[in-house]
Order: structure tokens, then C-alpha cells, then sequence
């Protein structure tokens, strides 16, 4: 059967219990959002294919769960993956400085400062997440899921990212092949000379 995609990759969206990891998802993949709390129970997933420059990327993404006890099982999610996002809510300080956490163990290529849609309520300045950010050498977006803003962006941004670094891979592996195939070919030619 045709592949009805060009690429398929996995995301994981990660950070504090509460601060809209699964909202965020919902908000891509279904455009809807509830303003009920309900928590995630180990991980869940859900699917969305966006077009790149004329070429259709799947992407499988996995919500995990916030909660402290869940953690162990959110780290055997990380194999495979291609991408990882680390969420932390712009009103709540300890969610912001919790990001460093995400350092043990996955390696997130985007933070993201969701609930950003009532300025009163708003404790983690922008100036202060972009310095972080920049320190660790990733890209900072702030979204609302509420709101819809930012976060169609947010995950082009990531999409971009992966598959870039994954064009990268196969431009190497291409070069690699050819060189092999330029070596066995000078070999055959000299052992042609020799006999
Ligand atoms: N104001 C506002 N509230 C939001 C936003 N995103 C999520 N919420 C609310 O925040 C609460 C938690 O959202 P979830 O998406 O369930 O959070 P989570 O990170 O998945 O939480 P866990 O599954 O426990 O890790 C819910 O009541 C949401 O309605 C947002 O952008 N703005
Ligand atoms: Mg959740």
C-alpha cells in the first residue's frame, strides 16, 4: 500500500503536571479545548500529518504525564524520538524552574511557555525564559492553547527542526555511500593493473 506521508516522526511533549502539555496536543491535533483539568494517566498519543514544502510529515505525538510517579514510564517514551518539547506554564514560577530538570535525561529542542493569554496572572517574564533558552541553546515560544496562539507555530517550529536534522542524516549517509562506491571502484580498477 502507498505511504500516505514522506516522513514519520516521533515527538514527546514533557514537563510539570498541570501546566497544558495535553491541552497543547488537543489544541494541534483536534483544534479543541477544555477548560476541565483532567490529569494524564501514564501517556497517550495522537497523530497529525502537516505539509513541509510540498512534503507530507507525519507527526505521532506523545503527551506523558506531569505527575511525579509517572516518570519512570515517561522515560521509556524517550527512545526513538526525534524530537522533544519541554512545557512549563507562565504563571506558575515552579513549573519555569523546573525546565532544568528536563535536562537529566532528554535533550528538549524547543520550551514552551503556555497559558499565555491574561497578563495579571503572567509571573514568568518573557526577557527571563528567552535568557534560558539561549543558555541552552534551544528555541523559546510562548503559547496559549486556550487562545490558539502560537501554537500551530510552535509545532511547525519543531517539525522544522527534526526534519532538517533528519535531511542532514541522509545527505551524510548519501555522501558516505558514494565514497564507498568511488573506493571499490578505484580498488577493482588497480587489481586490473596488477594482474
Ligand atoms: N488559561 C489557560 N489555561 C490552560 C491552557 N492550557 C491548559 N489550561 C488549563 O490548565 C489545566 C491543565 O491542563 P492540561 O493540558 O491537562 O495539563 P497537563 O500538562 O497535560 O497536565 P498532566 O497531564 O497532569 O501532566 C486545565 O484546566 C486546562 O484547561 C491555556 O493555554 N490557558
Ligand atoms: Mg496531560
Amino acid at each position: 500500500m502507498a505511504r500516505d506521508y514522506d516522513y514519520l516522526f516521533k515527538l514527546l511533549i514533557i514537563g510539570d503536571s498541570g501546566v497544558g502539555k495535553s491541552s497543547l496536543l488537543l489544541r494541534f491535533a483536534d483544534n479543541t479545548f477544555s477548560g476541565s483539568y483532567i490529569t494524564t494517566i501514564g501517556v497517550d498519543f495522537k497523530i497529525r500529518t502537516v505539509e513541509i514544502n510540498g512534503e507530507k510529515v507525519k507527526l505521532q505525538i506523545w503527551d506523558t504525564a506531569g505527575q511525579e510517579r509517572f516518570r519512570t514510564i515517561t522515560s521509556t517514551y524517550y527512545r526513538g524520538t526525534h524530537g522533544v518539547i519541554v512545557v512549563y506554564d507562565v504563571t506558575s514560577a515552579e513549573s519555569f524552574v523546573n525546565l532544568s530538570d528536563a535536562w537529566s535525561g532528554f535533550f528538549p529542542q524547543l520550551a514552551v511557555g503556555n497559558k499565555n493569554d491574561d497578563p495579571n496572572s503572567k509571573v514568568v517574564e518573557t526577557t527571563d525564559a528567552q535568557k534560558f533558552a539561549e543558555q541552552m541553546g534551544i528555541n523559546l515560544f510562548e503559547t496559549s492553547a486556550k487562545e490558539n496562539l502560537n501554537v500551530e507555530e510552535m509545532f511547525n517550529c519543531i517539525t522544522e527542526l527534526v526534519l532538517r536534522a533528519k535531511k542532514e542524516v541522509l545527505a551524510k549517509q548519501q555522501q558516505q555511500q558514494q565514497n564507498d562506491v568511488v573506493k571499490l571502484t578505484r580498488n577493482s580498477k588497480r587489481k586490473k593493473k596488477c594482474c
